[in-house]
């Protein structure tokens, strides 16, 4: 499409240049996309995201990826992106794409954790950082994804600042993780959250913080499961699922068990994606593409789930 500049779905990109593929995006797109702003980031920069919304005689359900809330977990954005750009790009053109597109209002939030990602890009002795960039005496950065109001600093984290999974010095004290749930609290009608995380291939539900399954585990580990069943198809890779506490081990405070919890978000996942250790989170760039096709496949069945359910 005419306007649409050069981006290579293949590469990893820097804070800025994904920031410019969704001003690019919704410029392109003007008639069904918008740009929304978070808020600023500890350092100051900008949360940007994207939001699909077709036109329709009613008003839509509501679905939103969090991608990026890890820093070093550079799978996450890339593949969000890409699956973006597919529902644009393909849409009225693919017909499996369009019905989907048009199922939800879609938001994207490429990059939850902006401080953190922009730190990994800042040379190879900090590209493994997981957390914010806050300062909390000796040691930077709370685990955003432990800082959430929900049975927050209660398993599975911790309360030294130095650790990589600090749950902050209270729930909500990151600027960013406090950002986005005033954003999703103010959805209407939001059905569907996923956070995307690498890696491990599991595609996980509520909770994080027990082992107990909620009353709902039934139906949301049904949409997991058909979810990686669609994804598995395209090239054979194998995920898992099951409730996050039970799949990979206890989380307290993370953002899957907030919308859950709180918000009411029935279909709130947790999912790990590639690959399962071999390159771990520096995984290499000729796997994006095949990331962003099976995992759009992935979320195409979760998205008919979810309707229907
Ligand atoms: N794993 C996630 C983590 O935050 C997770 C697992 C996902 C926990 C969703 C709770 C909710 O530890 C990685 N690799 O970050
Ligand atoms: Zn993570």
């Amino acid at each position: 499409k005419p306007g649409s500049a050069v981006f290579d779905y293949g590469k990893y990109h820097t804070l800025d240049e994904i920031n410019g593929w969704v001003l690019n995006k919704t410029n392109v797109y003007k008639e069904i996309t918008s740009l929304f702003n978070i808020t600023k980031s500890y350092e100051g920069r900008m949360m940007t995201g994207l939001k699909i919304s077709t036109p329709s005689p009613f008003t839509k359900p509501a679905f939103f990826i969090e991608s990026g809330i890890h820093a070093r977990e550079w799978i996450s954005p890339a593949t969000a992106i890409y699956m973006f750009g597919q529902m644009l790009d393909r849409y009225k053109i693919d017909s499996d794409i369009t019905k989907m597109v048009d199922m939800f209002d879609w938001y994207l939030l490429p990059v939850t954790n902006p401080d953190g990602y922009a730190f990994t890009w800042t040379g190879d002795k900090n590209r493994l950082w997981r957390k914010t960039r806050s300062k909390h005496g000796l040691c930077y950065g709370v685990d955003p994804n432990r800082n959430w109001d929900m049975h927050w600093s209660s398993g599975g984290a911790s309360k030294d600042p130095c650790s990589d999974e600090f749950c902050g010095p209270s729930a909500f004290s990151e600027v960013e993780v406090k950002g986005v749930a005033n954003f999703l609290q103010g959805i209407k009608g939001l059905k569907g959250f996923i956070d995307f995380h690498s890696y491990s291939q599991l595609w996980m539900s509520p909770w994080g913080y027990t082992k107990k399954l909620p009353t709902d585990f039934k139906q949301q580990d049904a949409a997991s499961a058909a979810a990686t069943d669609a994804l598995e198809k395209v090239y054979g890779t194998k995920y898992e699922h099951g409730s996050i506490a039970n799949t990979i081990y206890i989380a307290s405070g993370s953002s899957a068990d907030w919308t859950y919890g709180k918000i009411n978000v029935k279909y709130s996942f947790g999912v790990e994606l590639r690959d399962t250790g071999k390159y771990g989170f520096l995984l290499p760039e000729d796997q994006i593409i095949t990331s962003g096709i099976e995992t759009l496949q992935g979320l195409m069945a979760l998205a008919s789930y979810v309707k229907d359910n």
